[in-house]
C-alpha cells in the first residue's frame, strides 16, 4: 500500500524551538516580562501571531496593532538570524533513517508546519527533496488543532485521511491529526502527548517494523 507520512518542522525534524525561544525572549524583556523556557512549550505547534497573544499576556500587556506589527517583524529578522546558518547535522537523530526507509519502499512524504519559514529551512538542512508536499504557515487560514494543515497535505498526496499517519510534537498537532481522523504519533513525553495513538520519545525508537505496519494497515 502507499500511504502518507506527514511530518511537522519544528521539534519533529530539527530543533528549533531553541531559536523561536532567543528571539521571543528579546521581545519579552524589552517589554519586562519573564520568559522562561516552560513558557515557551506554550508556544510549540502555534502561530507567530498568536505566540506573541500568549507572551502579552503572560505580562497583562495590551498593545496596539501597530506595536504587535512591530514586535512580529522583529521577532522574525531576529529568528532569521538564528537559523541562517542551520545545516544538515541540525537534523534530529534518526529522522533521516526514516524518511530513507519511506521513500526507498515508494511511501509519500509531506511537510505539514505551522511555520512560515518551513521551506527555507528545509532547504538550509538539505532535505528538500525528501517531500513530495509541503504545506506550511503560508497555506492555511486556521492553526492547530485545526486540521486544516493536515488535511490540505493529504489531498495534495491524493490519500484520505485513513490513508494518513502524523508525526508530531506539540499537543495542539496531536489534537489536529486526530480530529482529522488520521493516525498520530506523538515525539516527545508521552505524558504530555497522551492523545496520541502512539508515542516515541525520538525518531531513534522508530523501526522499520514499525513504520511496516503502518503501511500495511
Ligand atoms: P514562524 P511547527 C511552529 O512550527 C512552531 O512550533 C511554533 O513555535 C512557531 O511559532 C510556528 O511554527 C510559527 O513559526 O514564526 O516561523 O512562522 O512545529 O508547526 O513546524
Ligand atoms: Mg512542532
Amino acid at each position: 500500500k502507499t500511504k502518507a507520512f506527514i511530518f511537522d518542522l519544528d521539534g519533529v525534524i530539527v530543533d528549533t524551538a531553541k531559536y523561536h525561544y532567543l528571539a521571543w525572549q528579546k521581545i519579552a524583556s524589552q517589554l519586562g516580562i519573564d520568559f522562561t523556557h516552560e513558557h515557551n512549550e506554550l508556544l510549540k505547534g502555534v502561530s507567530r501571531v498568536r505566540s506573541l497573544e500568549i507572551i502579552l499576556g503572560l505580562g497583562n500587556i495590551e498593545a496596539s496593532q501597530e506595536d504587535k506589527d512591530k514586535w512580529l517583524v522583529q521577532k522574525n529578522e531576529d529568528y532569521l538570524g538564528y537559523i541562517t546558518n542551520m545545516k544538515e547535522d541540525e537534523i534530529l537523530e534518526g529522522v533521516i533513517t526514516v524518511l530513507r526507509f519511506l521513500k526507498a519502499n515508494g511511501q509519500l512524504i509531506a511537510l505539514g508546519s505551522a511555520s512560515k519559514n518551513a521551506r527555507p529551512i528545509l532547504e538550509k538542512v538539505n532535505i528538500l527533496h525528501y517531500f513530495d508536499a509541503i504545506v506550511d504557515g503560508n497555506d492555511v487560514t486556521n492553526a492547530k488543532p485545526d486540521p486544516e494543515v493536515f488535511i490540505r497535505a493529504a489531498k495534495l498526496l491524493g490519500k484520505t485521511a485513513e490513508e494518513s499517519i502524523v508525526f508530531e510534537d506539540s499537543v495542539a498537532g496531536i489534537q489536529a491529526a486526530n480530529i482529522a481522523g488520521m493516525v498520530s504519533v506523538g515525539i516527545g513525553h508521552k505524558d504530555i502527548l497522551n492523545e496520541a495513538r502512539y508515542n516515541f520519545n525520538d525518531f531513534t525508537e522508530i523501526d522499520n517494523n514499525f513504520l511496516q505496519t503502518l503501511v500495511n494497515t
